[in-house]
């Protein structure tokens, strides 16, 4: 079921069989999203990728726990909850989801003005988004973590990430090994100098707490407002799970603090830039109301290694599975994402005493 019509069929089981208009966005690389123009107002309609998420369902259960959460502390605050926080429609099922003919799952929520950003320059803009997603955690530090479900298992187990890469080069579905000898035995030297295990060796440890955290939080999951630039709300809630909080800001500065867009060829362009990650991580720590601990603020540098590295390791596989994984606009897309992601590991590691000056001023603060 793809065509207009079914999807408008699908929608009305959220809206009604009223007046209502359908607009594609691709921007997004996992899950298929509309924009609803109704009378109502406008809505985003969105079909879950079930070949990711695999138990919809949980997903769901999830973010409603999350968001009635949030919005209960936007309420206490004095704050709108209807800009602060997403707001999942029911279907005329009477749940937050609906299952077409085909079993896809679709849900909606109500669509909260602003801009969404996929590069940024402004280290204004971006201190103001790191507040947000600290905010966002803050918001969900009292959240019993035992109630969420793990929607997907070693999401950001950067370990089981390389090994998944390992297997995915020896397997060699797509025949496409051979031609990224280099790009592999980047990883593998990575792997081998620790940058894998070190958030996991230091959650084990206990020098890295365990919280709730938003794990996908990528610049164009927060919504801006459009004047002040401040951080509304929070988007994309499917990955919300028990995590560090290093998950959250390696993943933001590596997308954020990028001087290129995640899939820029020209590696010349791309470059890893200490000013944007200090405004991220200035206002991460604020968002985030002294619940970041030293040893956490000092890791900052390390996790941005080790996210960027995981996420090009993940392009990499999915290039070598024969693209099963991410959304491509083209044939080489993963591969040059992944090259991507890789030439901003180099530049963070080069950059790594200015980066470390960086965490130590905002310790002594
Ligand atoms: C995916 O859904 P989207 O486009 O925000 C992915 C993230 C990656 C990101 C890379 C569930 O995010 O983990 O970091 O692409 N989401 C999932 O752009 O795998
Ligand atoms: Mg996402």
């Amino acid at each position: 079921m793809n065509g207009t019509s079914a999807i408008r069929e699908t929608a009305a089981h959220f809206f009604g069989d009223g007046n209502f208009t359908l607009e594609e966005n691709r921007s997004g690389h996992i899950n298929s999203t509309y924009f609803v123009n109704s009378e109502g107002g406008r809505f985003v309609l969105q079909r879950i990728n079930k070949s990711v998420f695999t138990r919809p369902e949980e997903v769901m259960a999830n973010i409603a726990a999350v968001t009635s959460h949030i919005k209960d502390k936007l309420i206490e605050e004095g704050k709108d909850p209807a800009r602060g926080v997403l707001d999942f429609l029911d279907s005329d099922t009477g749940e937050n989801f609906f299952v077409d003919g085909d079993g896809e799952y679709w849900r909606a929520y109500r669509y909260i003005d602003g801009v969404c950003l996929n590069t940024c320059d402004s280290p204004e803009v971006f201190s103001r988004a790191g507040k947000a997603f600290g905010r966002f955690q803050s918001y969900l530090s009292d959240f019993d973590a035992t109630r969420l479900f793990e929607t997907i298992k070693d999401f950001h187990n950067t370990e089981k990430r390389f090994s998944d890469l390992v297997k995915a080069a020896t397997e060699d579905k797509a025949g496409r090994a051979a031609s990224v000898r280099n790009e592999l035995n980047f990883a593998i030297t990575r792997y081998e100098h620790g940058t894998c295990s070190f958030i996991s060796n230091g959650i084990a440890s206990g020098a890295f707490k365990l919280r709730v955290t938003h794990n996908d939080t990528k610049l164009n999951n927060i919504i801006l407002d459009r004047e002040s630039g401040e951080g509304i709300c929070v988007i994309d809630l499917d990955t919300v799970m028990p995590g560090s909080l290093l998950y959250d800001f390696g993943d933001a500065v590596r997308f954020g603090a990028s001087s290129a867009a995640e899939d820029e060829r020209e590696l010349a362009k791309v470059r890893f830039v200490p000013e944007m990650f200090a405004s991220f991580a200035e206002g991460f720590v604020r968002g985030l109301s002294g619940a970041a601990t030293k040893e956490e603020i000092s890791a900052f540098p390390r996790a941005a290694a080790t996210i960027t590295l995981e996420t090009g390791m993940r392009f990499l596989t999915d290039y070598l599975s024969g693209d099963t994984y991410f959304r491509i606009g083209y044939p080489e897309h993963n591969l040059d994402r992944a090259r991507n992601q890789f030439r901003l590991v180099e530049s963070i590691e080069e950059q790594s005493d200015v980066l470390d000056l960086i965490t130590k001023r905002l310790l002594n603060e």
